[in-house]
Protein backbone atom coordinates (compact mmCIF):
# COMPACT_ATOMS: atom_id res chain seq x y z
CA UNK A 1 0.00 0.00 0.00
CA UNK A 2 1.33 3.70 -0.74
CA UNK A 3 2.01 6.58 1.49
CA UNK A 4 -1.25 8.50 0.03
CA UNK A 5 -3.85 5.61 0.18
CA UNK A 6 -2.51 5.17 3.94
CA UNK A 7 -3.38 8.39 4.83
CA UNK A 8 -6.39 8.55 3.02
CA UNK A 9 -8.05 5.53 4.59
CA UNK A 10 -7.50 6.91 8.23
CA UNK A 11 -8.90 10.51 7.31
CA UNK A 12 -12.01 8.41 5.88
CA UNK A 13 -12.47 6.50 9.14
CA UNK A 14 -11.61 9.91 11.67
CA UNK A 15 -14.36 12.15 9.55
CA UNK A 16 -16.86 10.39 11.86
CA UNK A 17 -15.04 11.30 14.70
CA UNK A 18 -14.50 15.55 13.70
CA UNK A 19 -18.26 15.55 12.56
CA UNK A 20 -19.27 14.38 16.55
CA UNK A 21 -16.40 17.11 17.64
CA UNK A 22 -18.25 19.28 15.96
CA UNK A 23 -21.67 18.84 16.69
CA UNK A 24 -20.77 18.82 20.58
CA UNK A 25 -19.01 21.88 20.62
CA UNK A 26 -22.29 23.56 19.17
CA UNK A 27 -24.46 21.84 21.75
CA UNK A 28 -22.41 23.41 24.56
CA UNK A 29 -22.45 26.87 23.05
CA UNK A 30 -25.95 26.57 22.78
CA UNK A 31 -26.46 25.56 26.71
CA UNK A 32 -24.43 28.33 27.41
CA UNK A 33 -26.19 30.89 25.58
CA UNK A 34 -29.75 29.83 26.70
CA UNK A 35 -28.47 30.23 30.36
CA UNK A 36 -27.67 33.94 30.19
CA UNK A 37 -30.60 34.56 28.29
CA UNK A 38 -32.80 33.04 31.32
CA UNK A 39 -30.55 34.69 33.40
CA UNK A 40 -31.16 38.43 32.01
CA UNK A 41 -34.61 37.46 31.66
CA UNK A 42 -34.71 37.25 34.81
CA UNK A 43 -32.93 39.68 36.19
CA UNK A 44 -34.69 42.00 34.37
CA UNK A 45 -38.04 41.08 35.51
CA UNK A 46 -36.72 41.13 39.46
CA UNK A 47 -35.66 44.84 38.30
CA UNK A 48 -39.14 45.31 37.09
CA UNK A 49 -40.66 44.17 40.29
CA UNK A 50 -38.48 46.13 42.21
CA UNK A 51 -39.58 49.32 40.46
CA UNK A 52 -43.38 48.53 40.83
CA UNK A 53 -42.97 48.06 44.29
CA UNK A 54 -42.07 51.91 44.35
CA UNK A 55 -38.48 52.01 44.85
CA UNK A 56 -36.59 53.21 42.29
CA UNK A 57 -33.24 51.53 40.33
CA UNK A 58 -31.21 54.44 41.52
CA UNK A 59 -31.97 53.73 45.34
CA UNK A 60 -30.90 50.47 44.68
CA UNK A 61 -28.12 51.51 43.65
CA UNK A 62 -27.25 54.57 45.68
CA UNK A 63 -27.70 52.42 48.92
CA UNK A 64 -24.70 50.47 48.01
CA UNK A 65 -22.79 52.63 47.31
CA UNK A 66 -23.67 54.98 50.08
CA UNK A 67 -22.68 51.56 52.70
CA UNK A 68 -20.51 53.44 54.60
CA UNK A 69 -22.40 56.34 55.38
CA UNK A 70 -25.23 54.10 57.17
CA UNK A 71 -22.87 53.61 58.95
CA UNK A 72 -21.82 56.24 60.56
CA UNK A 73 -18.43 57.09 58.76
CA UNK A 74 -18.02 60.49 57.63
CA UNK A 75 -17.28 61.12 54.22
CA UNK A 76 -13.35 61.39 53.18
CA UNK A 77 -12.82 64.87 52.60
CA UNK A 78 -9.84 66.30 50.26
CA UNK A 79 -6.76 67.09 51.22
CA UNK A 80 -6.28 70.63 51.85
CA UNK A 81 -4.86 72.51 48.48
CA UNK A 82 -0.67 73.23 48.48
CA UNK A 83 -1.78 77.41 48.97
CA UNK A 84 -4.53 78.34 50.93
CA UNK A 85 -6.88 80.23 49.41
CA UNK A 86 -7.29 82.26 52.29
CA UNK A 87 -3.55 83.72 52.86
CA UNK A 88 -3.68 87.58 53.43
CA UNK A 89 0.16 88.34 53.13
CA UNK A 90 1.56 91.40 55.61
CA UNK A 91 -0.83 91.64 58.29
CA UNK A 92 -1.80 95.45 60.20
CA UNK A 93 -0.99 94.22 64.02
CA UNK A 94 -2.86 95.85 66.63
CA UNK A 95 -1.97 95.27 70.23
CA UNK A 96 -4.61 97.50 72.38
CA UNK A 97 -4.06 97.51 75.79
CA UNK A 98 -8.22 96.96 76.11
CA UNK A 99 -7.95 93.51 74.62
CA UNK A 100 -9.74 90.95 76.58
CA UNK A 101 -9.15 87.32 76.95
CA UNK A 102 -12.99 86.50 76.66
CA UNK A 103 -13.39 88.88 73.58
CA UNK A 104 -9.96 86.38 72.07
CA UNK A 105 -12.43 83.41 72.87
CA UNK A 106 -15.34 84.86 71.12
CA UNK A 107 -13.44 85.61 68.36
CA UNK A 108 -12.55 82.29 67.71
CA UNK A 109 -15.82 79.97 68.38
CA UNK A 110 -14.12 77.08 66.39
CA UNK A 111 -11.31 76.37 68.66
CA UNK A 112 -11.87 73.85 71.20
CA UNK A 113 -9.56 73.40 74.17
CA UNK A 114 -6.84 75.12 71.97
CA UNK A 115 -7.43 72.66 68.91
CA UNK A 116 -8.80 73.08 65.49
CA UNK A 117 -9.29 71.75 61.90
CA UNK A 118 -10.32 72.83 58.85
CA UNK A 119 -13.99 71.44 58.14
CA UNK A 120 -13.76 71.95 54.66
CA UNK A 121 -10.69 69.77 53.94
CA UNK A 122 -8.19 67.83 55.47
CA UNK A 123 -5.24 69.73 56.67
CA UNK A 124 -1.85 69.03 55.04
CA UNK A 125 0.07 68.34 58.75
CA UNK A 126 -1.01 68.38 62.60
CA UNK A 127 0.90 70.75 64.11
CA UNK A 128 1.87 71.31 67.60
CA UNK A 129 2.54 74.68 68.74
CA UNK A 130 4.83 74.87 72.10
CA UNK A 131 4.52 78.18 74.21
CA UNK A 132 7.53 78.10 77.33
CA UNK A 133 5.92 80.85 79.54
CA UNK A 134 5.72 82.36 83.36
CA UNK A 135 4.39 85.74 84.38
CA UNK A 136 3.64 87.11 80.44
CA UNK A 137 -0.15 87.07 80.98
CA UNK A 138 -0.20 90.59 77.94
CA UNK A 139 2.19 88.87 75.56
CA UNK A 140 0.25 85.75 75.84
CA UNK A 141 -3.39 87.31 75.02
CA UNK A 142 -2.00 89.02 71.95
CA UNK A 143 -0.49 86.18 71.23
CA UNK A 144 -3.16 84.10 71.48
CA UNK A 145 -5.11 86.67 69.34
CA UNK A 146 -3.38 87.25 66.12
CA UNK A 147 -1.75 83.46 65.88
CA UNK A 148 -4.94 81.63 65.98
CA UNK A 149 -6.68 83.55 62.99
CA UNK A 150 -3.41 83.28 61.44
CA UNK A 151 -2.92 79.29 61.92
CA UNK A 152 -6.68 78.72 60.18
CA UNK A 153 -6.03 81.10 57.49
CA UNK A 154 -2.88 78.58 56.75
CA UNK A 155 -5.86 75.73 57.07
CA UNK A 156 -3.90 73.59 59.46
CA UNK A 157 -5.35 71.35 61.71
CA UNK A 158 -3.37 72.88 65.17
CA UNK A 159 -3.51 72.80 69.08
CA UNK A 160 -1.61 75.43 71.22
CA UNK A 161 0.19 74.13 74.05
CA UNK A 162 1.63 77.05 76.73
CA UNK A 163 4.00 75.21 79.17
CA UNK A 164 3.98 77.29 82.42
CA UNK A 165 7.08 76.92 84.79
CA UNK A 166 5.86 76.70 88.38
CA UNK A 167 7.55 78.65 90.94
CA UNK A 168 10.47 80.89 91.10
CA UNK A 169 13.68 79.23 90.49
CA UNK A 170 15.64 80.54 87.79
CA UNK A 171 13.77 80.31 84.09
CA UNK A 172 14.20 77.41 82.08
CA UNK A 173 12.97 77.67 78.26
CA UNK A 174 14.65 74.93 76.77
CA UNK A 175 13.81 72.12 79.37
CA UNK A 176 10.00 73.59 79.16
CA UNK A 177 10.22 72.86 75.33
CA UNK A 178 11.13 69.60 76.06
CA UNK A 179 8.34 69.22 78.32
CA UNK A 180 5.95 70.26 76.13
CA UNK A 181 6.65 67.86 73.12
CA UNK A 182 6.51 64.93 75.85
CA UNK A 183 2.89 66.02 77.05
CA UNK A 184 1.86 67.09 73.72
CA UNK A 185 2.61 63.61 71.53
CA UNK A 186 0.14 62.51 74.90
CA UNK A 187 -2.86 64.05 73.17
CA UNK A 188 -1.88 63.34 69.64
CA UNK A 189 0.75 61.50 66.99
CA UNK A 190 1.27 65.68 66.30
CA UNK A 191 4.16 65.28 63.15
CA UNK A 192 5.35 68.72 63.63
CA UNK A 193 6.39 71.14 66.32
CA UNK A 194 6.20 74.90 66.60
CA UNK A 195 8.85 76.09 69.68
CA UNK A 196 7.63 79.30 69.91
CA UNK A 197 8.44 82.77 72.34
CA UNK A 198 5.84 84.16 74.01
CA UNK A 199 6.19 87.71 73.03
CA UNK A 200 6.73 87.44 68.99
CA UNK A 201 3.83 87.73 66.35
CA UNK A 202 4.02 86.98 63.15
CA UNK A 203 3.93 89.56 60.11
CA UNK A 204 2.36 87.65 57.20
CA UNK A 205 0.73 84.44 56.72
CA UNK A 206 2.74 83.24 53.98
CA UNK A 207 5.36 82.38 56.84
CA UNK A 208 3.44 78.65 56.93
CA UNK A 209 3.70 76.63 60.38
CA UNK A 210 4.32 73.66 58.64
CA UNK A 211 7.44 71.70 58.67
CA UNK A 212 9.72 70.88 55.92
CA UNK A 213 11.94 68.06 55.72
CA UNK A 214 14.69 70.10 57.17
CA UNK A 215 14.40 71.72 60.68
CA UNK A 216 13.02 75.40 59.72
CA UNK A 217 13.97 78.90 61.72
CA UNK A 218 11.03 81.11 61.02
CA UNK A 219 12.27 84.81 62.39
CA UNK A 220 14.86 86.22 60.02
CA UNK A 221 14.16 89.68 61.05
CA UNK A 222 11.91 91.52 63.47
CA UNK A 223 11.00 94.83 64.36
CA UNK A 224 13.88 95.65 67.12
CA UNK A 225 17.01 94.25 64.68
CA UNK A 226 15.48 96.47 61.68
CA UNK A 227 14.19 92.94 60.19
CA UNK A 228 17.55 91.37 59.93
CA UNK A 229 19.03 87.92 61.04
CA UNK A 230 20.68 88.77 64.30
CA UNK A 231 23.98 86.08 63.14
CA UNK A 232 24.52 83.36 60.98
CA UNK A 233 23.64 80.26 62.44
CA UNK A 234 20.78 82.64 65.04
CA UNK A 235 17.84 80.01 65.71
CA UNK A 236 15.95 81.50 68.61
CA UNK A 237 12.63 83.01 69.01
CA UNK A 238 10.41 79.95 66.86
CA UNK A 239 11.41 77.46 64.94
CA UNK A 240 9.35 74.38 63.35
CA UNK A 241 11.05 70.83 63.53
CA UNK A 242 9.43 67.40 62.70
CA UNK A 243 8.51 65.00 65.15
CA UNK A 244 11.16 62.94 63.79
CA UNK A 245 14.23 65.43 63.89
CA UNK A 246 13.30 66.72 67.59
CA UNK A 247 13.40 63.42 68.59
CA UNK A 248 16.87 62.33 66.71
CA UNK A 249 18.55 65.31 68.26
CA UNK A 250 17.00 63.90 71.36
CA UNK A 251 15.15 67.48 72.00
CA UNK A 252 16.72 70.44 73.75
CA UNK A 253 19.18 70.15 76.42
CA UNK A 254 18.30 70.65 79.71
CA UNK A 255 20.54 72.23 81.31
CA UNK A 256 20.36 76.22 80.32
CA UNK A 257 18.93 77.63 83.50
CA UNK A 258 18.55 81.68 82.31
CA UNK A 259 18.82 83.36 79.45
CA UNK A 260 20.53 82.49 76.34
CA UNK A 261 22.50 79.94 74.77
CA UNK A 262 19.34 77.23 74.38
CA UNK A 263 18.84 78.13 70.94
CA UNK A 264 22.40 77.72 69.83
CA UNK A 265 23.19 74.48 71.70
CA UNK A 266 19.89 73.00 69.39
CA UNK A 267 21.46 74.12 66.39
CA UNK A 268 24.49 72.25 67.09
CA UNK A 269 22.76 69.24 67.73
CA UNK A 270 21.10 69.79 64.50
CA UNK A 271 24.27 69.74 62.55
CA UNK A 272 25.71 67.50 64.07
CA UNK A 273 22.85 64.86 62.39
CA UNK A 274 24.14 66.72 59.10
CA UNK A 275 20.97 68.82 58.94
CA UNK A 276 20.56 71.70 57.09
CA UNK A 277 18.89 74.83 58.60
CA UNK A 278 16.27 76.42 56.28
CA UNK A 279 14.62 79.84 56.05
CA UNK A 280 11.67 81.39 54.42
CA UNK A 281 12.30 84.52 52.79
CA UNK A 282 13.32 87.44 54.59
CA UNK A 283 10.23 89.46 53.13
CA UNK A 284 7.88 86.86 54.45
CA UNK A 285 9.72 85.48 57.53
CA UNK A 286 9.06 88.90 59.82
CA UNK A 287 7.94 89.83 63.43
CA UNK A 288 7.20 92.11 66.05
CA UNK A 289 8.18 91.41 69.55
CA UNK A 290 6.23 92.87 72.22
CA UNK A 291 8.45 95.22 74.08
CA UNK A 292 9.85 94.02 77.23
CA UNK A 293 12.48 93.95 79.57
CA UNK A 294 14.42 91.03 81.02
CA UNK A 295 12.73 89.48 83.69
CA UNK A 296 13.60 88.65 86.84
CA UNK A 297 14.46 84.83 87.16
CA UNK A 298 15.53 84.57 83.64
CA UNK A 299 18.87 86.72 83.85
CA UNK A 300 21.74 86.09 81.68
CA UNK A 301 23.10 82.62 82.10
CA UNK A 302 26.98 83.29 82.15
CA UNK A 303 28.20 79.29 81.70
CA UNK A 304 26.45 79.20 78.41
CA UNK A 305 29.64 79.55 76.24
CA UNK A 306 31.33 76.51 78.67
CA UNK A 307 27.97 74.26 77.64
CA UNK A 308 28.06 75.34 74.24
CA UNK A 309 31.42 73.76 74.13
CA UNK A 310 30.74 70.24 75.62
CA UNK A 311 27.43 69.93 73.76
CA UNK A 312 29.01 67.52 71.35
CA UNK A 313 30.21 64.97 74.13
CA UNK A 314 27.05 65.01 75.94
CA UNK A 315 23.94 65.81 73.42
CA UNK A 316 23.09 61.89 73.59
CA UNK A 317 22.69 61.33 77.36
CA UNK A 318 21.25 65.46 77.79
CA UNK A 319 18.03 66.15 76.41
CA UNK A 320 14.64 64.29 76.16
CA UNK A 321 15.65 60.90 77.36
CA UNK A 322 16.85 62.88 80.80
CA UNK A 323 14.09 65.32 81.18
CA UNK A 324 12.78 64.61 84.71
CA UNK A 325 9.60 67.02 85.67
CA UNK A 326 6.65 66.60 87.33
CA UNK A 327 3.00 67.84 86.03
CA UNK A 328 1.11 69.97 88.34
CA UNK A 329 -1.82 70.08 86.51
CA UNK A 330 -2.86 69.87 82.63
CA UNK A 331 -5.97 72.24 82.24
CA UNK A 332 -7.68 72.65 78.92
CA UNK A 333 -8.97 76.25 78.47
CA UNK A 334 -10.97 77.02 75.37
CA UNK A 335 -8.04 78.55 73.42
CA UNK A 336 -5.32 76.73 74.78
CA UNK A 337 -3.90 73.41 76.87
CA UNK A 338 -2.10 75.33 79.73
CA UNK A 339 0.59 72.50 81.36
CA UNK A 340 1.90 73.66 84.70
CA UNK A 341 5.51 71.79 85.97
CA UNK A 342 7.62 71.44 88.01
CA UNK A 343 11.12 71.34 86.16
CA UNK A 344 12.99 71.86 89.72
CA UNK A 345 15.70 74.30 89.31
CA UNK A 346 19.86 74.36 88.84
CA UNK A 347 22.06 72.14 90.80
CA UNK A 348 24.74 74.05 91.98
C1 LIG B 1 15.81 85.47 72.78
C2 LIG B 1 15.27 84.44 71.80
C3 LIG B 1 14.64 83.29 72.57
C4 LIG B 1 15.63 82.66 73.49
C5 LIG B 1 16.23 83.74 74.39
C6 LIG B 1 17.37 83.25 75.23
C7 LIG B 1 14.64 85.80 69.91
C8 LIG B 1 13.57 86.49 69.18
N1 LIG B 1 14.28 85.10 70.99
O1 LIG B 1 14.70 86.02 73.45
O2 LIG B 1 14.14 82.31 71.69
O3 LIG B 1 16.63 82.00 72.78
O4 LIG B 1 16.74 84.85 73.65
O5 LIG B 1 16.96 82.38 76.22
O6 LIG B 1 15.79 85.88 69.56
N2 LIG B 1 9.82 83.58 79.11
C9 LIG B 1 8.70 83.74 79.95
N3 LIG B 1 8.86 84.27 81.18
C10 LIG B 1 10.07 84.66 81.65
C11 LIG B 1 11.19 84.52 80.80
C12 LIG B 1 11.04 83.99 79.54
O7 LIG B 1 7.58 83.41 79.59
O8 LIG B 1 10.15 85.15 82.79
C13 LIG B 1 9.67 82.90 77.81
C14 LIG B 1 8.84 83.67 76.81
O9 LIG B 1 8.21 82.77 75.95
C15 LIG B 1 9.90 84.48 76.10
C16 LIG B 1 11.01 83.45 75.97
O10 LIG B 1 10.95 82.73 77.19
O11 LIG B 1 9.46 84.95 74.85
C17 LIG B 1 12.41 84.05 75.75
O12 LIG B 1 12.74 84.97 76.77
P1 LIG B 1 12.91 86.54 76.48
O13 LIG B 1 11.82 87.00 75.60
O14 LIG B 1 13.05 87.22 77.77
O15 LIG B 1 14.30 86.62 75.76
P2 LIG B 1 14.69 87.32 74.33
O16 LIG B 1 13.64 88.20 73.85
O17 LIG B 1 16.05 87.89 74.45
MN1 LIG C 1 11.56 88.21 73.93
Amino acid sequence: MGFCSRVCKILRRSKYVILLVLVLSVLAWIAIFSRETVKSVLLSSAIKQTLTKGESLRDKLNSRTSAPNRLNTPPQKAECPQESPLLQGPVKLSFESSLKLTDVESDNKDVTEGEYEPSDCTARQSVAILIPHRNRERHLLYLLHHLHPFLQRQQLHYAVYVIQQAGDATFNRAKLLNVGYLEALKDYNWECFIFHDVDLVPENDHNLYLCDKQPKHLVVGRNATGYKLRYKGYFGGVTALTKDHFFQVNGFSNAYWGWGGEDDDLRIRVELQKMKIVRPPADVARYTMVFHKRDSGNEINKDRMRLLGRTPQVWKKDGLNSCSYKTLSVERKPLYVNVTVDIGKPQK
